[in-house]
């Protein structure tokens, strides 16, 4: 009874710690971003003995603008707000005093997101595009949002010339606005950006103008406008942050190949080995050829420290992964980065062909050709083939019928033909120099194809 309550009690808390340890991690975000507003402009006046003077309304300052700057220190997105906002411009005051402007707010991205926009607020706000009002209530509806009055003065502006005409400017202005503004144009020019190394922020939403004061509306005839500009509203857009990981070569298997073990072995990564399925639960990146790591017999020749390259440990794809079964496309997005791809099977096992199939069939099916970039394919576990001479002889036999396997795919264009087999065994650190040589060699490769 006791142990049974204690292996609940653990079982729920290994639960709740998977949960909070996956929660740390996150490569896809939907914000909702708002930058300010600006600050309204001012009706003042000086006072004078006989009653109001010249006017002296201050206008108001520009909202805060949004801008997402790249961050090499972040490599999750779980940190970004869902809702982002920049503060709104101070309205203006008498005797001519600005509105102050909006603090911006610079969010911190990681390198390698990709933000794509979802949906824009279109300027200018359209009180008509509501059609059940009548005239006289969208006027109304439009001056309640552009113009602020001297208190008590509301009234008599209505029918002010000097405001019908700044209302009919202000009118007239929005209507080209509107006319220029081209929803096809505008989704064709949706904003998309990657994010990536370089320093340089990204502008995301800009601020709202700050309304002009009662002084900006003084003509010959009139000399004391009663009425000034509100703010503006700041962009307001949502969209779609997805991250994808930056490693030179990306490790695909499905669960419990070994992939984990690779990296552990050819890197310092501490990550977690075991032999269970979805040990691992997010992408793990390693070095290889950094300081005193992945540095064995004849490694050293071939990677001199600019031929370090990362490696990106991944959890376990399975078939329908494409389709987000399993983690799906948590992973897939930061696959689809890696310039190179290592395809890990467990050779032991009694269908590394299959395994090889269903790989490459996920990785289609998430984008096509992707598959491709598989140049180097991890023959693991060979240490649990042979021993004796019928083993060894059997041992053979299943690695060149792999192999065969793999030049089909190969000569029938799923596969590049630049594609090597290596068999390795990552626990008992077999074969590791060649393949850290092949990999430094395949990445040094990519490289130039980019550049070229
Ligand atoms: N005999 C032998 N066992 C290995 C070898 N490589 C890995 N293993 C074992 O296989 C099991 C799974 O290894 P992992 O490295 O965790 O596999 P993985 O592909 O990362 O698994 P997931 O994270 O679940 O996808 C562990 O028990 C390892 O010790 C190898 O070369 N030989
Ligand atoms: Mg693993």
């Amino acid at each position: 009874m006791t142990l049974r309550k204690t292996l609940n009690e653990a079982a729920i808390r290994l639960r709740v710690d998977g949960k909070r340890r996956h929660k740390r991690f996150q490569d896809f975000h939907v914000v909702d971003v708002k930058a300010g507003a600006g600050g309204n402009g001012a009706v003042a006046f000086t006072k004078t003995p006989t009653g109001l003077g010249p006017p002296t309304g201050g206008s108001g300052g520009s909202g805060g603008s949004v801008t997402f700057s790249p961050n090499a220190k972040l490599n999750s997105l779980h940190t970004i707000p869902s809702k982002i906002r920049a503060a709104n411009g101070a309205s203006g005051s008498g005797d001519g005093r600005l509105g102050k402007r909006g603090a911006d707010t610079v969010i911190d991205i990681p390198p390698g997101t990709v933000i794509r926009e979802l949906w824009r607020c279109a300027p200018p706000p359209r009180e008509d595009r509501n059609c059940s009002q009548d005239e006289d209530t969208l006027t109304q509806l439009r001056r309640d949002r552009a113009w602020l009055h001297y208190p008590g003065m509301e009234e008599a502006n209505s029918t002010h010339p000097l405001f019908l005409d700044a209302d009919k400017e202000l009118r007239r202005s929005e209507n080209l606005q509107l006319k220029r503004y081209n929803p096809q144009h505008e989704q064709e020019h949706a904003l998309e950006v990657d994010i990536s190394d370089d320093k340089s922020p990204h502008l995301i939403v800009s601020g709202g103008l700050g309304g002009v004061g009662n002084p900006a509306f003084v003509t010959h005839q009139h000399r004391s406008p009663k009425f000034a500009r509100k703010g503006q509203p700041g962009g307001h857009v949502k969209l779609s942050l997805e991250m994808k990981l930056l490693a030179h070569v990306g490790l695909v298997g499905l669960p419990n190949a070994g992939k984990s073990s690779i990296l552990a072995a050819i890197t310092s990564s501490k990550t977690k080995v075991a032999n269970y399925a979805f040990t691992t639960l997010k992408p793990e990146i390693g070095v290889v050829g950094a300081d005193g790591e992945g540095e064995g017999e004849g490694a050293k020749d071939a990677l001199t420290p600019s031929h370090r390259f990362t490696i990106l440990d991944n959890p376990g794809l399975i078939a329908d992964a494409a389709l987000n079964k399993g983690l799906g496309h948590t992973f897939l997005r930061s696959v689809e980065r890696a310039l190179v791809l290592v395809f890990v099977v467990d050779l032991s096992s009694l269908h590394p062909l299959t395994h090889l199939h269903t790989l490459i069939h996920e990785l289609n099916e998430y984008k096509s050709g992707l598959a491709r970039a598989g140049t180097v394919i991890v023959a693991n576990k060979a240490d649990l083939l042979g021993g004796d001479e019928q083993q060894n002889a059997q041992a053979k036999h299943r690695l060149s019928q792999f192999t065969d396997g793999v030049q089909c795919l190969i000569e029938g264009g799923t596969l590049d033909p630049s594609t090597t087999i290596i068999p390795i065994s990552a626990k008992h650190e077999v074969n590791l120099d060649k393949l850290k040589r092949t990999l430094g060699e395949r990445v040094r490769r990519r490289q130039v194809e980019e550049v070229s």
